[in-house]
């Protein structure tokens, strides 16, 4: 047996849901080998209603990190949270210097709970560097809006309008997580490989533990391009493995509620897309 490598750069979620906890659980869930390049730590303050504090990690520490990574022979790799324009150009120029194919951008611009776009300046990074790197990226509703540049996106034909501006930046093909902001009585995701769009629709599942989700589709979609599926099948177990970790969601404490990394292997419900 050969052990899938698999990468995640991205920023440390102490809380332990989203970031590169979830990439790391995710990838072992899949049988990957799961490594990290760290680009900041983010942690939560109990005192301050969980507002999540950024410690930043210094670039020759994030390349030092990448050169070592890179060096393995990576099977597929995924970004997360990457703190600076200078991190988005590092990751760049290692995809590029690999030529690295099974790269999953994640456009991770906000965390859950917190309304600010965080750094502004690595938005415009990752949509002129690292989309057109990509295999395949996996805007929310509203980092989908700020990559096509369309603003608030509400109903199915504008992320079908969100996935055409996108994928015109170069990714191979995009995946936009609709979520509860979608004006829709289902949850939806669409897919678009530049030729056909296909609406992946399940159940609305009421809860508000699904800290970490949006990560964990990502990793999920990244194990999958690893283990040699097909880019769409990849897409399509990735939410399978997301529903079923969404659906035994957990309280951690009163201010989070973290999706449960391992459900799908445990507890594989009959999941219907
Ligand atoms: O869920 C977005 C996210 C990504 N990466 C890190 C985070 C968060 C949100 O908390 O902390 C490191």
């Amino acid at each position: 047996m050969s052990l899938k490598k698999t990468l995640t750069i991205a920023g440390s979620d102490t809380s332990g849901g989203s970031g590169i906890q979830a990439d790391l659980k995710t990838f072992q869930e899949h049988g990957t080998y799961g490594m990290t390049a760290l680009t900041c730590i983010v942690a939560m303050d109990p005192e301050a209603g969980w507002r999540h504090n950024i410690f930043p990690i210094d670039s020759a520490a994030v390349e030092a990190q990448l050169k070592c990574a890179f060096s393995t022979n990576l099977d597929a790799m995924k970004t997360g949270m990457l703190g600076s324009v200078e991190i988005v150009e590092l990751g760049a120029k290692y995809i590029d210097k690999y030529q690295l194919k099974n790269v999953v951008v994640d456009p991770v611009m906000i965390c859950k709970g917190e309304d600010e776009v965080l750094l502004p300046e690595t938005v415009d990074a990752v949509r002129e560097l690292l989309l057109s790197k990509a295999i395949i990226t996996t805007p929310n509703l509203f980092e989908a809006g700020q990559l096509s540049q369309l603003g608030t996106l509400r109903t199915i034909d504008d992320m079908k309008n969100a996935a055409q501006k996108i994928y015109d930046l170069g990714t191979k093909n995009v995946v936009i997580k609709g979520g509860r902001a979608l004006h829709h009585d289902k949850a939806v995701d669409l897919f678009y490989d530049g030729d056909s769009f296909v609406l992946l629709e399940t159940e609305k599942l009421e809860t508000s533990y699904n800290h970490g989700a949006g990560c964990t589709f990502a990793a999920a979609i990244t194990a999958n391009l690893a283990n040699g599926e097909a880019i769409f099948d990849a897409v399509l177990h990735a939410k399978k493995f997301t529903t079923a970790a969404i659906a035994h969601g957990w309280k951690l404490n009163e201010f989070v509620g973290p999706v449960m990394h391992g459900a799908y292997n445990r507890f594989p419900d009959n999941i219907s897309i």
